[in-house]
């Protein structure tokens, strides 16, 4: 048999031979230093040399070796996505769903499936930061039993542009501008947004970009979608289109925007630490995935071309039904040999699902193995063991760079007698992947079918489903990127196209560009009028209220009242939430009643914008000394500017007051009104789980 060795695959067995091996060559107590060669080091601290003070030596291996080494460490980021952070975990069916497809990944509620999802950032440089405004990857790899079926998504439904050919001038557009590279970690300004006025498909996914969308509360609070259409084939071989949604069950937050702009500079691992830290701490992030399926006759009734990736099927056309349950449970052991080296590809895909024509999708097959026969050094990356199948490997590729597989026998093609015929093809009934057969016809041209060809409803759709607090955001966010823009030129091309999507849009936009506003010709509906799906304050309304995992910042001085504090605490980490005593200095406070209260980080290396609410806890001293700081109270007026509940023990209040934050607005609990301890907590709790207050009126004139 012509098979080949597979190496014993790292990432989901820990006991195989190479994990045994990784793990004895980290263990300090364990084993030696050695080079490369195995060879047991006896100093590395000096390089060889002719006498102390001497010339070094060409002779010294050990220092040749590990200068080489390091000389050679980069290898190219991605040219998209190349800031990412990412999790191993299992997915699991809620039922078989072999009603719709025949993977068999989909068909026993019993069996996990091993899987590796990398979430990123879209136009930034590995090293940028996590907040910034864009669009957010989520890729999950799945090591099924039938080989590796990579969604590989984004947590926007939509995409900017029709047609894949068009990827390369877009991403051009929206990286930084060639001459002097401008602007770093995030996306161009002039450049982007000449693009996108003068190609209005662009218009859809711009909404949604400019949206609270694009500046994620955490990867764990974040919805995916596999974006195009992909074909579910169920075992009599029957076709049936399909659209991948992934659900967080902790809900879908995000950030506002003068706050993902502090965190870009005051932790720029704010999503990647989260995400590290949610799982080190066993808080792991779960997500439905849910389906909507549309019969292949049914297609041409929805109004939309499935084929355009521009548009989304709203779900109260199509609902989305759920399949089962994704749970990250597994930081990486090392970033670079997981995350860094870890190749998805849309052409992945197991026998039960297929490809549609969709021409971006089309692209999108070529385009992956390509750029990654350059990033990960040749033909072999399918190799390394973050990106090896479960599935047995047996073909005759063979030979280029960093081969590990040594391939038996002589016989290295096909048909072969001299390897008695192996490997062997596989039919549809011994789980080959057979193409769903699809007949086509026509000319041969360079064209844009006429059912592409509307930019504007679907973009008016989305603006008008949003609440009106979301839609306040995106017009500031359109403001901001346009106003960044230098060229009236692009600004006023840019308002011409909003003027057909929504006259509240065009206006205040323009009114913020100094500009006047082209007459608004807003683009009828071509479904329902609204999507409940498309704002995340309805979908908010659809959950439970929780405050798992949220962050609660406590700020304390000498003479806290720590019996209150524990029994706040004590009710709010029951729900779930983490609180951290944050004071002037590390180490601890002395607390009103006599105790050492330890405190988790001092002010000055912290800020309230890595936190979802604030809450001051009683007793006169503390309180007498946070409202004396200028540190304190602008971090609870910063919380405050930024919609968070504020919480205050009832001899606490008088912070409020030198904040002037009125206790009775929105979201602000106050212990004079709700009780003390565990009632202060159960009311504080409530309001957290709003997660933000944005009726409150006032928070504007908050000088923070
Ligand atoms: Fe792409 C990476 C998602 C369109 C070409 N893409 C990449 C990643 C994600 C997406 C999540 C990072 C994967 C990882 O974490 O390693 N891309 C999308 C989505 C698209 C999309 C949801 C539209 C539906 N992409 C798209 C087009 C092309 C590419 C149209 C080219 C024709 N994408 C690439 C790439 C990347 C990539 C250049 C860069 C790094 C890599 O593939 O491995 O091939």
């Amino acid at each position: 048999m012509s098979s080949q060795k597979q190496p014993d695959a790292v990432h989901i067995d820990e006991n195989s031979k190479d994990a045994q091996l990784a793990s004895k060559r980290m263990d300090p107590t364990g084993s030696f230093l050695t080079t490369d060669q195995g060879i047991r080091v006896e100093h590395t601290d000096d390089s060889l040399k002719i006498g102390a003070r001497g010339p070094t030596l060409l002779e010294d291996f050990h220092f040749r070796e590990k200068m080489t080494r390091f000389d050679h460490e980069r290898i190219p980021e991605r040219v998209v996505h190349a800031r990412g952070s990412a999790a191993h975990g299992y997915f699991q069916p809620y039922e078989s769903q072999a009603k719709y497809t025949r993977a068999k990944f989909l068909q026993d509620p019993a069996r996990k499936t091993p899987v590796f999802v990398r979430f990123s950032t879209v136009a930034g440089s590995r090293g940028s930061a996590d907040t910034v405004r864009d669009v957010r990857g989520f890729a999950v790899k799945f090591y099924t039993e039938e080989g590796n079926f990579d969604l590989v998504g984004n947590n926007i439904p939509v995409f900017f542009i029709q047609d894949g050919i068009k990827f390369p001038d877009i991403i051009h557009a929206a990286k930084p501008e060639p001459h002097h590279e401008m602007p770093q970690a995030q996306t161009a300004h002039d450049s982007f947004w000449d693009f996108v006025s003068l190609v209005p498909e662009t218009l859809h996914m711009i909404m949604w970009t400019m949206s609270d969308r694009a500046i994620p509360r955490s990867f764990r609070m974040m919805q995916g979608f596999g974006v195009h259409t992909f074909r579910f084939i169920d075992a009599k071989n029957v076709s049936r289109f399909v659209k991948f949604h992934w659900k967080p069950l902790l809900g879908t937050h995000s950030l506002v925007w003068d706050e993902a702009q502090k965190l870009a500079g005051k932790d720029p691992d704010f999503h990647r630490r989260d995400l590290f830290e949610a799982i080190e701490q066993g808080d792991f992030p779960e997500y439905e995935l849910g389906v909507q399926i549309v019969e292949e006759a049914d297609a041409q009734k929805l109004g939309v071309d499935l084929l355009d990736a521009t548009k989304l099927i709203p779900e109260e056309v199509a609902p989305v039904l759920p399949v089962g349950k994704l749970t990250l449970n597994r930081n990486p052991t090392n970033f670079f040999a997981e995350t860094e080296q870890v190749a998805f590809c849309v052409a992945n895909i197991v026998p039960g699902i297929d490809f549609t024509d969709d021409p971006l999708m089309q692209a999108r097959l070529f385009s992956y193995l390509d750029t990654q026969l350059t990033r990960l050094g040749g033909p072999n990356f399918a190799e390394l063991p973050i990106n090896r199948p479960l599935a047995p490997v047996h073909n005759h590729q063979q030979d280029g760079f960093g081969r590990h597989t040594s391939n038996v026998g002589r016989a290295n093609y096909h048909p072969n007698s001299l390897g008695g015929g192996c490997p062997f093809l596989a039919g549809q009934q011994q789980g080959g992947f057979v193409h769903q057969p699809e007949q086509v016809t026509g000319q041969k041209l360079r064209a844009r079918p006429e059912s592409f060809k509307d930019h504007y409803s679907q973009a008016a759709l989305f603006f008008r489903s949003l609440s009106a607090p979301e839609q306040e955001h995106l017009i500031d966010a359109c403001r901001f990127e346009l106003g960044k823009v230098e060229s009236k030129a692009i600004q006023e091309r840019v308002l011409e196209h909003f003027a057909k999507i929504d006259a509240l849009l065009v206006t205040a936009v323009a009114e913020g560009l100094g500009l006047p506003a082209p007459k608004a010709t807003p683009a009828a509906p071509k479904g329902p009028p609204a999507s409940k799906a498309l704002s995340m304050e309805a979908m908010k309304l659809q959950m439970p209220p929780s405050i798992k995992t949220r962050r609660i910042a406590v700020l304390v001085a000498d003479g806290v009242d720590s019996d209150e504090l524990m029994a706040v605490r004590k009710e709010l980490e029951a729900q779930g939430a983490q609180l951290k005593i944050i004071a002037k200095r590390l180490g601890t406070v002395k607390a009103a009643n006599g105790k050492d209260l330890p405190v988790d980080k001092s002010a000055m290396t912290t800020a309230s914008v890595e936190y979802d609410a604030v809450f001051i806890p009683g007793g006169a001293a503390s309180v007498a000394t946070l409202k004396k700081d200028g540190e304190s109270r602008h971090f609870v007026q910063e919380a405050y500017l930024h919609c968070k509940t504020v919480g205050v023990s009832k001899d606490a209040e008088d912070l409020l007051k030198a904040c002037e934050i009125d206790p009775a607005a929105p979201g602000v609990v106050s212990g004079a009104g709700s009780g003390s301890g565990s009632a202060l907590a159960t009311a504080f709790a409530k309001a957290l789980s709003n997660h933000r207050h944005w009726d409150r009126k006032d928070h504007d004139r908050v000088p923070a």
